[in-house]
C-alpha cells in the first residue's frame, strides 16, 4: 500500500513525465530522497507505480507510443543520475550477473533489482536485454557470479525462460538463480512461480531481505 506521500509524489513525477520534463523528474526524485532516505521506496512507490500507469495509459489509447518511450528514458536516465548516491553498504565480494530472458525488451525493473544489489555490497553486472544465451553462459564462464537474476515481463516467453533455464542449470548445477518480474504476476496460473530450484522474487523490499540472509 503506497502511502499518500508517496502518492503524491508519483502523481507529480507522473505529470512531469508525461510532459517530458526530465529536470522536474530528477528533482522530484531527489526531494523524495530528502523526505523519505529509501531508495526501495523511491523505486517502488513513485518510479515504478508511475511506469505501471503509463502502461494502462498506452493500452488504453490515452498516450502515445512516444509518450511512453519518453516515459521510460527519463526514468532510465535518473536511475543513472542516482548511481552515484547509492548508499552501499561494507563490500561482499560476491558477483551478481542481470539480465532478461530471450526475447524480453523490458529491462527497467531488472536495473533496479542491480542498484539493490549494490547497495547490499555486491558487484552487480546488468546486461539488459537481448543478450544470446550462449553469449550469456561464456560470460558466466569468465565472471562466475553467486547469482544470476533473470526477469520477465512478458508472460508469452515462458517457454524461452523454461529452455534458457534448462541449459543454464545443465552447464552450472551449482549456480543460484533468482527469477522477477510481471509475467509471474501477470499469470493466473500459480505453479508459473513454481520452476523447480529457481528463487521468484516478486519486488525490492523482498530481494533487498533476502540478500540480508545470504
Ligand atoms: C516501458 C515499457 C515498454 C518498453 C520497454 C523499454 C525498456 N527500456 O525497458 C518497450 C517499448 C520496449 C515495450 C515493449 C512491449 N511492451 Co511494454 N511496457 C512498458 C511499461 C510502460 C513500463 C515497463 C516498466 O519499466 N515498468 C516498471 C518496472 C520497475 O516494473 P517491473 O518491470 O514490474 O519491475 C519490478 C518487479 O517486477 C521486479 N522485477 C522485475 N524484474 C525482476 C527480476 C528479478 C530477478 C527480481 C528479483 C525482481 C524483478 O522489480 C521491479 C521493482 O519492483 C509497461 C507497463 C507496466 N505495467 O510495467 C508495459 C508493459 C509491460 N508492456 C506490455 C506490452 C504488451 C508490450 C509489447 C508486447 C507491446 C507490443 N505490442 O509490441 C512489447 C513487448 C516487447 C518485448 N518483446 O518484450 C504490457 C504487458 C502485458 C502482459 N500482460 O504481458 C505492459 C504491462 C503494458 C500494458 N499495460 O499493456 N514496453
Amino acid at each position: 500500500m503506497i502511502s499518500d506521500s508517496a502518492n503524491n509524489y508519483m502523481q507529480d513525477y507522473l505529470h512531469h513525465l508525461l510532459s517530458g520534463n526530465r529536470t522536474m523528474c530528477s528533482s522530484i526524485a531527489k526531494d523524495y530522497i530528502a523526505n523519505h532516505p529509501s531508495i526501495k521506496g523511491l523505486y517502488e512507490n513513485v518510479f515504478k507505480e508511475a511506469l505501471y500507469e503509463v502502461g494502462l495509459l498506452w493500452e488504453n489509447n490515452k498516450i502515445s507510443v512516444a509518450k511512453e518511450h519518453l516515459a521510460t528514458a527519463i526514468t532510465e536516465g535518473i536511475l543513472n543520475e542516482l548511481y552515484g548516491n547509492l548508499e552501499v553498504l561494507e563490500k561482499q565480494n560476491k558477483k551478481v550477473i542481470l539480465t532478461c530472458v530471450e526475447n524480453e525488451l523490458h529491462q527497467v525493473g531488472v536495473k533496479m533489482v542491480a542498484d539493490i544489489f549494490e547497495m547490499n555490497g555486491w558487484d552487480s553486472y546488468f546486461l539488459g536485454t537481448g543478450i544470446p544465451i550462449n553469449e550469456l553462459i561464456k560470460y558466466i564462464k569468465e565472471e562466475n557470479p553467486r547469482i544470476l537474476a533473470i526477469s520477465m515481463s512478458i508472460y508469452f516467453n515462458y517457454q524461452q525462460l523454461v529452455k534458457m533455464l534448462e541449459l543454464l542449470k545443465l552447464e552450472f548445477p551449482e549456480l543460484s538463480i533468482i527469477i522477477g518480474g510481471q509475467a509471474f504476476t501477470h499469470k493466473k496460473d500459480g505453479d508459473f512461480k513454481k520452476i523447480e530450484d529457481i528463487k521468484y522474487i516478486s519486488n525490492l523490499y523482498d530481494l533487498d531481505n533476502y540478500l540480508k540472509t545470504i
